[in-house]
């Protein structure tokens, strides 16, 4: 090792959340040096930084956990069909220590730079406390919901009271007993946190831009009966989501919405509504989601279900999503979540008709007034996809920063690899998942250990992934972005809730399965391209 390196290894991973604990794994197994690095002091990514009141998986507890070792999946026993965050972030530290990785693991190591120099084919990585190292493989398992974002509200540093980032949760306990809080934000962690808060708080105030369709988790306990099915079905259940076009275990329905008579609708609705998380789309009417007019009954019939919860009306009609139709953006679960505007201390503030002038020393000011507090939760999301890949400085071939390659929107291969950054890699990154993120992202590290493992044994030293077909990914990915996507531009997966942001698609609407058939080829063709130098380079 050299002196001046705290760290020269063949493969420097950065996260230690599920796409970077399992990439670890591989390339240890592999029998490669690797050092992985985390801005945390623990381990579980999403799962550690994430740990506000009510923080949940929505995807099945046991379809979201590692597939790779079946006595992991045989040995957890998953308390909930939708696990809480303690229980996440157990999880994660569970499979650390079985699989010995933690000696692999560099924690409260923020990186902020990462420059490919030509000369050594090697990565130069620094972080803020003046780490540094060099690796030959850099892989930047960073999480597409990791960069948290505040809105610029005037005034947003002055107020005096306590204020959180959802994304952003301290480890110590925050109390809310009796206190004054402020909830900003109505997406996927909003709804989490404001049922969970509500019955503690003296006054609960939720400043709601854009309603959402919230529908119910359908969270209960894994009875013990359902633990034996799930330790016995390992292989049937793997098999199942590995074929899944989103990684879950709902079954998409044959039905198309107007097959079927209004009454017939009706109690396909009704028991729909009744199955777990995303159930509610993959297992609704096929055509539910791209079909308008299918789109508008199924809505229709949601917003029915918020009428029937919510006793205000005028409270239940700013609760339902006037600008979009159903899954148009990304829908949150809940439980108790319409229930709890019914409670005499809870309002909310529809930012529409009063947005926020200013956040003061004591409190939020819109066009009614000034409200004081004594918490603010910012619920207010992430630079999705890109935003954490921008921030901690990559620098490619010939000088030229991701941050540049990427300004109109991410350019990748498989939402895995850019051309320019050679021996770069990015599983989970954009253009990459578009449903259950670990199976995706478990399929790219897959891949990743594959590509590693056929360069050593060829003699490769450089990586790179073709021009042609990072244009024909990206091409792809855009125009079903349009075509098979239910998410309208309005969605954070466009970027467009970042000001500034170029509005460009952000996931893989075309599924695991073009994926998977991509990666076939390209292994088939023994890597054809990648290798920038070697005759059949084409670079
Ligand atoms: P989301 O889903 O992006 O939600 C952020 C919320 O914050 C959303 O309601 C936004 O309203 C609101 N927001 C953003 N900026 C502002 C300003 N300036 N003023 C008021 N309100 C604002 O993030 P989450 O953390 O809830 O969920 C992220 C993902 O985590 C989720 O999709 C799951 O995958 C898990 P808007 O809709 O933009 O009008």
């Amino acid at each position: 090792m050299s002196s001046e390196l705290d760290a020269d290894v063949d493969i420097l991973i950065v996260g230690a959340g599920v796409t970077g604990i399992y990439q670890l794994y591989l390339a240890r197994e592999a029998g490669y040096s690797v050092q992985l690095v985390d801005a945390g002091t623990g381990v579980g990514g999403t799962w550690y930084w994430n740990r506000y009141p009510g923080s949940r998986y929505d995807s099945e507890s046991y379809t979201y956990g590692y597939f790779f070792s079946e006595e992991l999946f045989k040995e957890w026993e998953w308390s909930e069909h939708f696990a809480g965050q303690a229980e996440n972030e157990r999880y994660f530290n569970h499979v650390v220590d079985k699989f010995g990785l933690r000696r692999h693991i560099r924690f409260s190591t923020r990186v902020t730079s990462a420059v490919w120099g030509k000369e050594s084919s090697t990565w130069q990585v620094t972080a803020a406390d003046g780490y540094t190292a060099r690796a030959r493989y850099l892989v930047a398992a960073t999480g597409v919901l990791s960069a948290p974002f505040y809105p610029d509200v005037p005034g947003r540093e002055s107020f005096r009271g306590e204020s959180y980032h959802t994304g952003l949760w301290p480890k110590t306990e925050v109390d809310f007993k009796g206190k004054r809080v402020a909830v900003i934000g109505t997406g996927s962690s909003g709804v989490q946190v404001i049922p969970v808060i509500a019955p503690d708080v003296a006054s609960l105030t939720v400043y709601q831009r854009t309603p959402n369709w919230a529908t119910p988790l359908n969270n209960r306990p894994v009875t013990p009966q359902e633990q034996a099915e799930l330790k016995a079905g390992f292989a049937s259940i793997k098999e199942t989501v590995d074929k899944s076009a989103s990684g879950f275990l709902h079954q998409p329905s044959a039905k198309m919405t107007f097959d079927d008579s209004p009454e017939e609708r009706q109690a396909f609705y009704e028991r729909t509504w009744q199955l777990g998380g995303f159930g509610k789309i993959i297992s609704n009417y096929r055509d539910m989601t791209m079909n308008p007019a299918a789109n508008a009954e199924w809505s229709r019939f949601v917003a029915d279900k918020i009428r029937a919860v919510v006793r205000d009306p005028a409270t239940a009609e700013k609760l339902i999503p006037k600008d979009h139709g159903y899954a148009g953006k990304r829908p949150p679960y809940v439980t108790d979540y319409y229930e709890a505007y019914n409670r005499p201390n809870v309002s909310l503030i529809d930012l529409k008709e009063t947005p926020i002038t200013a956040v003061t020393e004591t409190g939020i000011e819109t066009a009614e007034g000034l409200r004081e507090f004594d918490i603010i939760v910012w619920a207010t999301g992430f630079d999705f996809g890109t935003g954490a890949l921008k921030r901690i400085g990559i620098v490619g071939r010939d000088g030229l920063p991701l941050k540049e390659y990427w300004a109109d929107g991410p350019l990748t291969y498989l939402g895995i690899m850019a051309h320019h950054f050679p021996n770069f890699f990015f599983p989970g990154g954009p253009h990459g998942g578009a449903g259950n993120n670990p199976r995706y992202n478990g399929d790219q590290s897959d891949f990743i250990a594959g590509l590693l493992e056929f360069a050593r044994e060829h003699g490769h030293a450089v990586i790179e992934a073709p021009k042609a077909l990072e244009d024909e990914w990206t091409t792809m990915v855009n125009e079903a972005a349009y075509t098979m996507s239910p998410f309208k531009e309005l969605s954070y997966f466009f970027g467009s809730n970042i000001p500034g942001k170029a509005k460009a698609f952000l996931l893989n609407s075309l599924g695991r399965p073009k994926m998977l058939e991509m990666m076939e080829t390209a292994a088939k063709s023994d890597y054809a391209g990648f290798f920038p130098g070697s005759e059949d380079s084409g670079q």
